[in-house]
């Protein structure tokens, strides 16, 4: 039957929406909101709480979060439920609290967790359990708390422990550290600015062995340090330094075979006195790299000893006022890396490092240099050259005739003000140069020569006011243009000739829009800033054209800098026509109203748009029909004041939608059923209205499982006025009708519930339904009557299909009204008028001792019939006495019976009068049916009474 078909499929859909409605209510912590922080999902969780003015950790914090950062908060401290579960996690950051106290076992369930950073805490004592737990930690980072005591046990449950961060604390001597140095895996200890007077490894058990490889070690009264004993076979790198003011130390070295693994050295803000300098950096064979940082030490006497390290191959000389290098390196030839930066150099003098044949990397940056060293001209081994944020304003011809291995020159922040064109003609090799920030008006023919193997060229902020045609001619392998100033005001058509492999490209444009970007066939992400100024003129129609040959720009950027909407034209569509592999697009105060419906029309692989600072209020949904693949939208700051427009969007793949400061007051949140893959909703300084116009958009913020609204419980209201500055989501929807979510639930169940109760009874207990319901109507009618004691009106109740009224007519009224004088009751004739029928019937059947059916295919087949008959054998088995007459008037083979399982059962257990089997002789027939009236009302004896309907 179709009807029963559709009620199935109606009670399947209801059963899953009730368990939908069940998950929901029963587990609102799956909801994507949090109170105080704010989730992204990539390959990570990164749950980020930071500075929230937290005192407990938030309790909703999900636990499959890999990441979580609770830094800069008012934590005071951690408990045993703080991070319950969160098996997955494996960084957390507590960072800068106020954390005194953890609870033993708190991080227990931390068996992921790889770093953990508890460093500006207020920790004094480290407990035996603290860690228990934490079997996968591999950087514990506890510097800057009140560590005093470090219990023996502490760091047992640490055994992936490598790196330990312990500087500034309270610990006095080198035993409190013991707990730390047992740790089988560790390789980094770090003491910085700690109380230690002494650093004497004769004070640990002789017995001991650390695979430490690198110590830090720092304090204001550190006055004393030795390696004396082998308790650190494998150290590598050795940092000493003063804390905040200059450490004075005298180092201890009894054995130097102990020190024969120490590689990397590095002195910062010390001072020792220097025939302990001299005898420490004697006794280290294996020194490579030595760094002396901010420290008196460098010195003439010491820089020669220094270069007296035969296995010294970095020197990293920074910030220590070296005004003047003079000779004190020469003898430093065996280096390959030197680094001189931040050292007020006004020059390298001649022949100081002319000898380093073998230096591959030179730093001279941020110094007062004011022409390229001359010796840089015999460092021809020289591969990378930094001399940015110098005052330099001349570059000769010679000054990079000889370093032809150059691959990376950094000339950026200095005074430069022309380049001439042989500068760079031997740098074949050279991939990056760096001139950006100097006083260039123009590069002549600089690029021309040379420059051959350039992959990327940062030009920006400099003074060239024009691009002119051609100037990059020779850059045949660029990949990278970077020409973002303020002060460039146009770039003329083909000032692009050449750059056939520019793949990114950043330009400024002030007052003319005349350049093309015909040549650039393999740019894929194109930025274009607008300075806006007076003389800015709107674009020749050639402009939109020139965009029809980006055929592979994937990333397009144009923004508008000077006063909000000032971009004086429209972006017309043809923009984006060529642009077919276009992914992500972003405009800045570009566009005054929303952009032409069409004009993404050929960019069906947009997946990233955004647009800012705009007057976006008249956006037309069709805008979004041609990019289906959107997965994220900027509109922050673009007065749009509704969401319908997403609603007709369809938009299937969006997960970031970012809509902060815009003018939307009201949201109805049935617009996000239309984003099916939303999970990051921004709606930050929105002026929302508090009142029960939001109360489904904040029932949805909070029991929504699928969008996080971010920072959400931060929204505040803007009206109405006695609402100002309340939060959103404390509104009290409760006050509104009824808790909406809640009606659904209640009004869903009990439509599945009385679906389901229907469907079930109508399947298996119809007959028992049916019978009950005749039953009740009986037994109602029966007292009536019995209160009455009214005798029987009519003598039978004739049943009988419409179809055999002729016959009941010609025969039958004749025979038994007329010849044999019974009352009788026909519904035609007897019934009242207005009286429901099902009243009229069960009043026929039990105002008459008997009811006749005249049976046929047709009576069969007739619904009321087929009650009638009902209704009769209920009286049968209701009153115990025999008031059915079965009366065929055609011959019924018992097949066709089958679908009438209950009058096939009648004709089985009773004896019944058939009209065609009497033939002719209607005499014989009328007077068997005399008969059966005149019995009395006692069951027949050799027939069984129907034991009812229901029997299947
Ligand atoms: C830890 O210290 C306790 C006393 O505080 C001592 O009894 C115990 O032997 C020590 N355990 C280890 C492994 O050093
Ligand atoms: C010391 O360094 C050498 C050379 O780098 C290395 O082969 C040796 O294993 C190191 N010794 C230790 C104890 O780490
Ligand atoms: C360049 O190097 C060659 C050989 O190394 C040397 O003869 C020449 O003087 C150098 N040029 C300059 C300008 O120093
Ligand atoms: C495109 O270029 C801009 C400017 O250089 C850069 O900031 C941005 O990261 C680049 N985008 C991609 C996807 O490479
Ligand atoms: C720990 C915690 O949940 N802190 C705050 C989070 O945000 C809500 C609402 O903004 C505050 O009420 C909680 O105190």
């Amino acid at each position: 039957m179709p009807i029963k078909g559709s009620v199935c499929l109606y009670f399947v859909q209801e059963v899953l929406l009730v368990l939908l409605f069940l998950l929901l209510h029963l587990t609102p912590s799956l909801a994507y909101s949090l109170k105080n922080c704010t989730i992204t999902y990539s390959a990570d969780v990164f749950v980020n709480c930071a500075d929230r003015k937290l005192v407990t950790v938030p309790d909703d914090i999900p636990r499959d979060a890999t990441i979580t950062e609770l830094s800069s908060n008012n934590l005071k401290q951690i408990s045993r439920e703080d991070f319950r579960d969160m098996s997955k996690l494996r960084i957390l950051i507590l960072n800068n609290n106020k954390i005194a106290h953890v609870d033993d076992g708190s991080f227990i369930h931390l068996g992921a967790l790889k770093y953990l950073d508890m460093s500006s805490n207020q920790l004094t004592i480290l407990t035996a359990k603290l860690f228990q737990g934490l079997s996968n930690l591999n950087l514990l980072d506890l510097s800057s708390n009140y560590v005093q005591f470090i219990h023996n046990s502490t760091f047992q449950f640490l055994p992936g422990l490598h790196t330990v961060k312990l500087g500034d604390n309270q610990l006095q001597q080198i035993t409190d550290i013991q707990p730390i140095l047992q740790v089988p895996h560790l390789q980094v200890l770090s003491l910085g600015c700690s109380l230690f007077s002494s650093f004497d490894t004769k004070d640990l058990p002789l017995n001991m062995s650390s695979g430490l490889k690198v110590l830090e070690i720092s304090g204001n009264n550190l006055e004393n340090f030795s390696i004396s004993t082998p308790i650190f076979p494998h150290l590598e790198t050795i940092d000493i330094s003063g804390c905040n003011q200059p450490l004075v130390l005298k180092w201890d070295i009894p054995d130097k075979t102990f020190l024969k693994n120490i590689t990397r050295l590095i002195i910062n803000n010390a001072e020792f006195p220097f025939r302990n300098v001299q005898k420490v950096l004697m006794s280290l064979d294996s020194l490579m790299h030595l760094t002396l940082d901010y420290s008196k030490l460098v010195n003439k006497r010491v820089l020669a000893t220094v270069c007296k390290i035969p296995t010294l191959r970095i020197l990293d000389l920074l910030n220590n006022q070296i005004s003047n290098l003079s000779v004190q390196l020469v003898a430093c030839s065996q280096l390959s890396e030197l680094v001189l930066s931040s050292n007020y150099m006004a020059e390298i003098s001649k022949s100081s490092i002319q000898s380093m044949k073998r230096l591959r990397s030179l730093d001279a940056s941020t110094n007062l240099l004011t022409k390229v060293p001359d010796d840089v001209r015999s460092l021809s081994s020289l591969e990378i050259l930094d001399l940015s944020d110098n005052h330099i304003s001349d570059l000769s011809c010679e000054d990079f005739i000889n370093t032809t291995h150059l691959t990376e020159l950094y000339l950026g922040l200095n005074h430069i003000s022309r380049l001439d064109n042989c500068v760079f003609k031997n740098l074949n090799d050279l991939k990056i140069l760096d001139v950006r920030e100097n006083l260039l008006w123009t590069f002549g023919g600089a690029f021309k020569l040379g420059l051959h193997a350039l992959e990327s060229l940062h030009l920006g902020n400099n003074f060239i006011l024009c691009y002119d045609m051609g100037g990059f001619q020779g850059l045949e392998s660029l990949k990278y243009l970077d020409l973002r100033s303020d002060k460039v005001s146009s770039i003329k058509h083909k000032a692009f000739d050449g750059l056939d492999n520019v793949e990114t490209l950043t330009v400024s444009i002030a007052t003319e829009l005349d350049y093309n970007f015909r040549e650039l066939h393999k740019l894929e992400n194109l930025t274009i800033y607008f300075n806006i100024g007076s003389s800015f003129r709107s674009p020749p129609s050639n402009f939109y054209e020139s965009f029809y040959h980006l055929k592979y720009l994937k990333f397009f950027t144009v923004i508008c800098k000077g006063n909000e909407f000032a971009f004086p034209f429209d972006l017309q569509p043809q923009i984006f026509e060529g642009m077919r592999h276009l992914e992500d697009f972003t405009a800045e105060g570009i566009y005054s109203s929303a952009p032409a419906p069409d004009t993404f029309r050929f960019n069906f692989r947009l997946r990233s748009l955004s647009i800012n600072q705009a007057d976006l209020s008249n956006l037309d949904p069709e805008l979004f029909l041609p990019i289906p693949n959107l997965q994220v939208m900027d509109f922050f700051k673009c007065k749009i004041r509704s969401l319908d427009f997403l609603a007709q969007a369809d938009l299937p793949a969006l997960r970031y939608l970012i809509l902060s400061s815009n003018e939307i007051s009201v949201i109805n949140e049935t617009v996000f059923q239309s984003l099916p893959a939303l999970t990051y909703l921004d709606l930050d300084n929105n002026p929302f209205i508090c009142d029960c116009s939001n109360a489904g958009f904040i029932q949805w913020v909070k029991s929504n499982n699928r969008t996080q609204v971010v920072n959400a419980y931060q929204y505040t209201c803007s009206f109405p006025e006695a609402e100002h500055g309340q939060k959103l989501l404390d509104f009290d929807i409760g006050s509104c009708s009824m808790d909406f979510g809640f009606l659904c639930f209640i009004s869903s169940t009990c439509l599945v519930v009385l679906t389901l109760v229907t469907s079930f009874v109508y399947h298996f207990l119809r007959w028992q339904l049916a019978y009950t319901f005749y039953l009740l109507l009986a037994f109602l009618y029966d007292s009536r009557k019995r209160k009455k004691g009214a005798p029987h009106q009519y003598d039978a109740f004739i049943s009988y299909n419409v179809h055999d009224e002729p016959w009941v007519h010609r025969e039958m009224l004749p025979a038994l009204e007329g010849e044999q004088g019974w009352r009788l009751c026909l519904h035609h004739r007897d019934f009242q008028p207005g009286k429901p029928i099902i009243e009229n019937i069960t009043d026929a059947i039990y105002g008459s001792r008997k009811t006749i059916c005249v049976i046929s295919r047709r009576y069969l087949q007739s619904e009321w019939c087929s009650r009638e008959i009902q209704m009769a054998s209920f009286r049968l088995f209701d009153e115990q006495k025999d008031v059915l007459i079965l009366l065929f008037l055609e011959d019924i083979p018992a097949w066709q019976m089958s679908p009438y399982h209950r009058m096939r059962k009648l004709v089985k257990k009773r004896t019944y009068l058939s009209w065609p089997q009497a033939g002719g002789h209607s005499g014989v027939f009328w007077e068997n049916v005399r008969r059966a009236l005149e019995t009395g009302d006692a069951p027949m004896e050799n027939t069984n009474l129907l034991t009812g309907p229901a029997e299947p």
